[in-house]
């Protein structure tokens, strides 16, 4: 298969002599040393965003420059005011808002040039080629390295460890029967695994700067949201050959990224939300002609989940303080969530409380975790955390939510154990102290949870949830999310989608 180089074609050459900071080094030398290495020496991201004027449209200048001083919030992004003078980080900013000589080009022709594919031969087996069970498996993304592993998750044993393209991000996902499972990274590659084989099975780089991927509901297409360029790209998720691209162009004709894509399957569709344009796109997978509707929103929406019947899209909005219920049926906004903070949605999660189904998610930039009642949309408690969390999970059979402290400054190796029935803190661990601690998912019965240790010399640490007493500890290289087959393929209310 070609691979073609994938920045050939930029020349920005011109553009670093155009600038230079007013104090310090020259500005192409600050970017080189400070930003390249997440953004791209070109700036076409990777770990970090692309640094292009079409991806920073709804970020001021001014934003860009405390960015750059004080680091992101709910970012790996440090604050460089201590390495740079005022001037230089002024200097940094011109240079990014500067479009490229070219705007590079990825549509059909580079997305066909990159796929990269294997073809199963006898070797390959229907079933699983270890005696795990293949349901209870989890996929584990180590960002340390950038590596995955496959750990049985009866034993809590390594199965395989095998490489993956460059800093993953969002949660993989699995066809319909587990067997395989689908990996994006922000730089755009797609890649394809088969859990019974142990093998990668295809590739194709269906962007410069992917939000996340969604797999049908039957199985047979993967559609990938994209930042850069700003479209959807439908996949065969037979082999990851190229479907079509969808340019995500607003009713009002200006084009836009795509916030995330997550596939509904009740509905029989791929739902979709823009992050320019006040816009949610619903595409039905069973059409071969793959029709978009859209629903008009109120705001623009960052990220989103559904309730479980998968009736109602629950959305956050980037800059505001609150989030969006849309009913899906009749496209309608039927309530407005009060979120003090900012919450990472898909990290939302919903139970049962006092008979009523209730959502909660942690608040980016506030130490709370808000329970809404799903059936009036009202918060019903700001459960008080020591430190803001980015990730909840849970699991029907557990009483436990837990969330973790992985955005505050001071806390960021705690576990909150929340008690459902009560909606209280019942114990705070602090699973390794000095190190983040973060992301947890549950075994398939719920009796067994997983914690990352979120460190280059990290671990993933094993708790009983019963009696929340460590039981295993496996090293690993700063594991991010680990995901359980059986959890995710079910849809478990604890789980993310
Ligand atoms: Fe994530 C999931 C958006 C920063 C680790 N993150 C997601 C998803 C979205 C999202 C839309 C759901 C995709 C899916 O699962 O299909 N993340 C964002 C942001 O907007 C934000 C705040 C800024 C950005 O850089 O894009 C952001 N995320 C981060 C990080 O800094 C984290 C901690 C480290 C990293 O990998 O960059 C991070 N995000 C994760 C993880 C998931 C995720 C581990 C999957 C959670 C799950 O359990 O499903």
């Amino acid at each position: 298969m070609m691979k073609k180089s994938l920045y050939t074609c930029i020349s920005v050459v011109g553009l670093l002599l155009a600038f230079e900071a007013a104090a310090g080094q020259p500005v192409e030398k600050n970017y080189a040393d400070f930003c390249a290495t997440c953004h791209g020496a070109d700036r076409l991201g990777g770990a970090g965003t692309a640094l292009l004027p079409e991806n920073l449209a709804r970020l001021r200048r001014t934003e860009a420059f405390k960015t750059i001083a004080d680091g992101r919030n709910a970012s790996q992004m440090p604050g460089f005011a201590g390495k740079l003078a005022k001037e230089d980080i002024q200097a940094l900013v011109d240079f990014i808002y500067t479009p490229l000589p070219e705007v590079p080009a990825w549509g059909v022709k580079e997305i066909n040039n990159s796929h990269l594919q294997r073809v199963p031969d006898s070797s390959f087996s229907d079933k699983p080629v270890f005696s795990a069970d293949p349901l209870n498996l989890f996929v584990v993304v180590e960002l340390g390295d950038h590596h995955a592993t496959i750990l049985d998750g009866d034993k809590f044993e390594p199965i395989h460890r095998f490489k993956t393209r460059f800093a993953l991000h969002g949660g993989p996902k699995f066809s319909p029967d587990g067997r395989y499972v689908y990996f994006a990274s922000r730089d755009g590659w797609i890649s394809k695994f088969d859990i019974y084989n142990l093998k990668v099975m295809a590739e194709i780089r269906a962007g410069i700067n992917t939000r996340n991927l969604a797999v049908s509901g039957d199985g047979k297409t993967v559609l990938v949201g994209n930042y850069l360029p700003h479209s959807l790209v439908l996949l065969n998720a037979e082999d990851l050959s190229l479907i079509k691209v969808i340019p995500t162009v607003g009713q009002d004709g200006k084009s836009s990224r795509v916030s995330a894509v997550y596939q509904a399957e009740p509905r029989g569709s791929f739902v979709a939300a823009l992050k320019d344009a006040k816009e949610v796109w619903e595409i039905p997978y069973g059409d071969k002609d793959f029709p978009i509707r859209r629903i008009a929103t109120d705001d623009y929406l960052d990220d989103f989940f559904f309730d479980q019947a998968y009736r109602h899209l629950i959305g956050a909005a980037r800059d505001g303080k609150k989030g969006l219920v849309i009913d899906l049926d009749s496209g309608k906004k039927v309530a407005e969530l009060d979120l003090p903070g900012m919450p990472h949605l898909g990290s939302g999660i919903t139970w049962e409380y006092q008979g009523h189904p209730v959502m909660a998610t942690p608040n980016l930039k506030e130490p709370l975790v808000s329970v809404i009642d799903m059936t009036t949309w009202k918060t019903i408690k700001q459960i008080k955390t020591l430190g803001s969390g980015f990730f909840m999970r849970s699991h029907e059979n557990s009483p436990y939510a837990w969330t973790d402290g992985f955005n505050s400054t001071d806390n960021r190796d705690v576990m909150h154990i929340i008690d459902k029935r009560t909606l209280e803190v019942a114990e705070i661990l602090r699973p390794m102290p000095g190190k983040t601690a973060a992301h947890v998912e549950f075994t398939r019965d719920g009796k067994y949870v997983l914690v990352s240790i979120w460190e280059n010399d990290g671990a993933l640490l094993v708790y009983d949830a019963a009696t929340l007493k460590e039981i295993k500890r496996l090293p690993m290289s700063k594991p991010s999310g680990k995901y359980n087959v059986y959890n995710k393929i079910m849809r478990s209310a604890g789980t993310s989608h």
